[in-house]
Formats: structure tokens, sequence, C-alpha cells
């Protein structure tokens, strides 16, 4: 069997480093860290400025608000760890639109670079560094920071692994619907009480109940997910 990614690399570039902290050192990403399953580097690209201040961004051509990063010291970071096998993204709000879709397909890169901007935008030159261009959502952050942490932490649980492989297997989205309702004890709480089925024993009914409220759900709270499912993979 070819095991995708008994190592996998990803290298992190932002000028803020302990945004990392609390994410790398917590729960599921710790212990894929711990367990070698991933390694993840933060590289601060303001040791790469060569201006005596450490400069990293300075305002735009042409007049206008805000400052802007400047292409050298980014350029100068990514070349210092990128390799063949490298694929690097850049995080911005014009990018694609990140989904579960391009998790699966971003899991299979064994050594990703993903660079955070930060501040009103990033030099135009930039961009032509990226393999591909990635947002998070139609709203306004103010740095590639977050995003580039919800990217790691949808691929990082996805490698093998780093949690119960059932639990990839039915979550919500993967089989292209939403999760069904699951409960554990009290089987009765406060007057809400936990489906009959669930408690029978009889595995095809709850096999069929489960399948039945996923669909439900998918009906009610995201309709749009279900016609793709039907209509969009041909
Ligand atoms: Cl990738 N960056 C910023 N600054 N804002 C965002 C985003 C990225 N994705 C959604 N909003």
């Amino acid at each position: 069997l070819d095991n995708q990614n008994l190592f996998s690399s990803r290298f992190i570039l932002s000028i803020f480093p302990h945004m990392f902290d609390g994410f790398l050192n917590e729960s599921i990403i710790k212990r894929a860290i711990q367990k070698k399953i991933v390694e993840i580097n933060i590289h601060d690209f303001r040791e790469f400025s060569k201006d005596p201040h450490k400069k990293v961004d300075d305002y735009q051509f042409g007049g206008g608000a805000g400052m802007i990063l400047m292409p050298e010291p980014i350029y100068d970071c990514v070349e210092s760890i990128r390799d063949d096998d490298s694929y690097i993204i850049l995080m911005t709000p014009q990018g694609v639109s990140y989904n579960q879709k391009k998790a699966n397909e971003l899991k299979l890169k064994k050594h990703l670079i993903i660079i955070c901007g930060h501040y009103e935008g990033f030099d135009e030159r930039i961009r032509a560094l990226a393999d591909l261009e990635v947002s998070i959502g139609d709203y306004v952050l103010t740095g590639g920071e977050l995003p580039s942490m919800v990217i790691t932490d949808s691929i990082v649980r996805l490698l093998d692994g780093a949690i119960k492989e059932e639990s990839t297997e039915t979550e919500s989205f993967n089989n292209g619907l939403l999760d069904y309702p699951v409960y554990t004890k009290p089987v009765n709480f406060r007057g809400m009480e936990v489906p009959s089925v669930l408690l029978s024993g009889h595995h095809e009914n709850i096999k069929k109940w489960r399948y039945e409220e996923s669909l439900k759900r998918t009906k009610e709270r995201r309709p749009d997910i279900l016609e793709e499912k039907t209509y969009g993979e041909r």
C-alpha cells in the first residue's frame, strides 16, 4: 500500500510566528507532530529583510493608504526552504474558495509552503511565487495567519494516523452529506430523549435511520451541496 503521507512537511511563512503557538501546541495537531505524522515549521520572513530595521513593507507606488509587503524578503525566505516537491500556497481573499475537496487534494502534497500576507496587501510580484492562491471565505481578515491554520488543520486531520480513520469516513461532507444527529449519555436529558432506534441494537435500522437523517438535514440546511452531489459530478 502506498502510504501517501508517511512523512509530510508544511512550512508556514509569517511575520507573526507567535500566532501559531496555541495552534501547534494543543490537541490533535500537537499529537500529529509528536507522532511525526507531519512536521510544521514557522518561518518569519522578517529575518530575511536586508533593511537595518528589518522592514518588510513600504508605501505603494502611485499613492494610497496602507503598507504593502515587499517581494524580496518573501522570495528569499521561500528560496531558502523550497525544493523540487514544494507546492506553494498564497493566502489571500482573492484566492479560490477553500473546501473539503481542496483539503483532500492538498493532503497529497509532500511539501507545502504557505505564505501569509498581512497589512493592507502584498506586492503583485509575490503572486508569481504561488502555485495556488487560497481564500477561506467571503469576509476580510487582518492577515493570512488564521486562514493558514484553518487549511493546515483541515489537512493534518486527514493524514494517516492523525485521528481514527472511521471518523473521517463518515463525517460531514465526505459522503457529500451533512452528518446525522448523534447522542451520548444520558438517554433522557431534561425531557429530551435519544431516538429509540439508536437503543434498539438493530444495525440495519440504525444505518437506514442515519442515512435518512443525513439526507433530511442536508435538504433542510444545505440544498446547494445536495444538488452538487446529484448533478455536479459526472
Ligand atoms: Cl486567505 N486572507 C485574508 N486576509 N482574509 C481572508 C482570507 C485570507 N480568506 C478569507 N478572508
